[in-house]
């Protein structure tokens, strides 16, 4: 009955006449819907139950999509979604050619904006409402942003621009005390203190109105009324950060009341020059389990409803976890190991670390780029810093890592999480680019274990080295491998040669080294030779390794799960070159596009980076065919 009510929204425009009471009803089932779905497709549920009444008095009290409203991020606009005629696709959410996870631009015309990444909503929509401007039109712009996300220089650096703007634009603070783990920081701290100042809040509203409701030539009762108004700013109502900066300040609002809700967005749209919302909602709203463990809720896989249990097949720790585990193993003995997140303690398992060592962990919010230069500091003050962060995250800090870490050559190790393709979350999220990026910087040394063993002799290996580190490792579980074996140290800089074979060597990089040792065996069964080389070091390259494959095969097959353009291909070719070693050199690894969700597994097999699609290449591969007719 209630999913039916869903079924009459087309677009927002068919809510924006109904009842308080018909709203109600709506947010209950969008709710619903939002829980039934993602306990079967997974997603970011918890943000996204915060969000229903926001999305839902937004809709109604804008324009949309002639108003633009802009989320920041997009994890948490299901209600959004599903109030803009997306209902009946819902169900494939984040699956293969089926809704994204974040909001799309071709997706839909209501979605204004895309991201994945945090905080970049406030510069997007101060770029809109300028365009706006300059161009004389008329549209409102609203931009939804977490407190999780304001922890972000690059939100600072909007609102800097903004607040002296004085253009007509509001800014809803999002705000659930939750980034993904609760929240941290000076900042953070500021936003509870608002919270917990209804009181002043409310007084000084009331001040203001009673003025407003004065006339002009009031009078002596308005200059009482002004001065009362001026000793409350700066005796009892401090006035707050955003308003210093130039915002009015509306707050805080009630975000899971509708009418508060709607009542404020209304009047907020009318005010001349930048506003502020302060919204406080509860992540996982209206959903129990969400609601008393919203860490968890944020971004998790399949659930059952009734119990809150997560639907997981036993399977091995994740390369994360080992990672975290083999720092805290290695920290017992050296003081000087300190370890760094940008806001994601339970993504990266850093965790782990958190619990051993909390003097010797610091979570810095969502501040990639701090976090970076931070770690510089740290180890030029001779701490060992590790900034564990996932390779699309890392991409926020490139300048820090470029600027401060490497031209200060400083051993600043970091823990590339999530390198590789990572499935459901898509397009802004894939850590296919790092290697590229990274390669070009001097100083900085990359290496990628083909398994979970070498993941943690190479992170053994990184403390001994004067340079700055980048330690590969993909999302998800490891393959079982034996963790108690003693730390072996891999001699820095060499690849290991697994498999001899004359008439091709694929030279791979990280786990796909598996997926070349399983094509090897079915080419080999055709009557090809292949040798299988685990590079394991994109820089330092072990050349030497490289310059004996090149002497024993016909031709190499590079293969990472990484773009093809400036990755470990690329640091071959570019050696074969240099050397001039005269052997055709094929790259496997993903071509020059940006690839949306979808399972790891399809993309493999689509990009021939798995061993059937290996088998296929080196079958068509026109140099191969000529040798093996021979
Ligand atoms: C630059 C960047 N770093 C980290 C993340 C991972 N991440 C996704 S959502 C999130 C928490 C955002 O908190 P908030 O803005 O308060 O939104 P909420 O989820 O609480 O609604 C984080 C850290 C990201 N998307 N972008």
């Amino acid at each position: 009955m209630e999913e039916n009510m869903l079924d009459l929204i087309q677009s927002p425009s068919d809510i924006r006449n109904w009842s308080v009471a018909q709203l109600e009803k709506l947010a209950a089932a969008l709710r619903q819907v939002i829980i039934e779905t993602t306990a079967q497709t997974g997603g970011h549920i918890g943000a996204s139950l915060g969000t229903v009444e926001l999305a839902i008095a937004l809709h109604y009290a804008y324009n949309t999509p002639s108003d633009k409203l802009i989320w920041d991020i997009g994890h948490q606009a299901y209600a959004h979604k599903l109030l803009t005629g997306r209902y009946q696709e819902f169900g494939t959410l984040r699956q293969l050619n089926g809704l994204s996870g974040f909001l799309k631009r071709r997706e839909s015309e209501y979605d204004v904006w895309e991201a994945g990444h945090a905080s970049t909503s406030l510069s997007a929509a101060m770029g809109m409402a300028s365009a706006r401007d300059l161009r004389k039109q008329h549209y409102k712009v609203a931009a939804v942003i977490g407190d999780g996300a304001l922890t972000a220089g690059m939100a600072w650096e909007a609102m800097n621009q903004i607040g002296q703007s004085k253009t007509n634009l509001v800014m809803v603070v999002n705000d659930n005390s939750m980034s993904i783990a609760p929240n941290v920081g000076a900042f953070s701290h500021y936003l509870t203190e608002l919270r917990s100042a209804p009181a002043y809040t409310r007084m000084k509203q009331e001040v203001e109105q009673l003025l407003d409701a004065v006339p002009v030539f009031g009078g002596s009762i308005r200059k009482t009324l002004e001065r009362t108004k001026d000793v409350l700013h700066h005796a009892v109502i401090p006035r707050n950060v955003f308003e210093e900066l130039g915002f009015k300040y509306y707050g805080p609002v009630d975000g899971h009341s509708l009418t508060d809700l709607i009542s404020v967005l209304r009047n907020a749209q009318t005010v001349e020059g930048p506003v502020v919302v302060h919204v406080i909602t509860q992540k996982g709203h209206g959903y129990l389990p969400a609601e008393q463990r919203p860490g968890e809720f944020h971004g998790p896989g399949p659930f059952e409803i009734e119990s809150g249990q997560f639907i997981k097949k036993p399977q091995p720790p994740s390369y994360s976890h080992v990672f975290s585990q083999t720092l805290v193993d290695l920290a017992h003995g050296h003081p000087e190991i300190v370890v760094i997140t940008a806001a994601m303690p339970d993504g990266t398992k850093l965790d782990l670390f958190q619990k051993a060592f909390p003097e010797r962990f610091f979570d810095v919010g969502i501040a990639e780029q701090h976090a970076a230069t931070f770690a510089a500091g740290l180890a030029a003050g001779g701490m060992r810093p590790v900034f564990a962060v996932y390779s699309t995250f890392l991409q926020r800090a490139y300048d820090q890592v470029v600027h401060d870490v490497c031209h200060q050559d400083l051993p600043v190790i970091f823990g590339i999480d999530r390198a590789g393709l990572v499935g459901a979350d898509g397009a802004t999220h894939q850590g296919i680019y790092d290697i590229s990026f990274l390669r070009a910087v001097p100083n900085i040394e990359i290496a990628m274990g083909k398994d979970e063993q070498e993941l943690r002799q190479l992170l053994a290996g990184a403390f001994d080295r004067p340079h700055p580190v980048a330690l590969r490792y993909p999302r998800g579980a490891t393959r079982g491998l034996d963790l108690t074996l003693p730390l072996k140290p891999i001699p820095w800089g060499t690849g290991e040669w697994l498999e001899h074979g004359r008439d091709v060597t694929i030279v791979a990089l990280g786990p796909v080294v598996y997926q070349a040792l399983a094509a090897r065996e079915i080419l080999e069964a055709e009557g090809y030779h292949v040798g299988v080389i685990n590079a394991r070091f994109v820089k330092p390259l072990d050349t030497a390794l490289l310059g004996a494959a090149a002497a024993e095969s016909r031709a190499l097959l590079t293969l990472e799960e990484h773009a093809v353009a400036g990755g470990f291909g690329s640091a071959v070719n570019e050696w074969a070159n240099a050397a001039q070693v005269a052997i055709p050199i094929f790259n496997a690894g993903l071509p020059d596009e940006f690839i949306d969700h979808g399972a790891v597994d399809y993309y493999l097999n689509l990009f021939e980076l798995n061993a059937d699609g290996l088998a296929r290449r080196v079958r068509n591969w026109l140099p191969l065919k000529k040798t093996a007719e021979r």
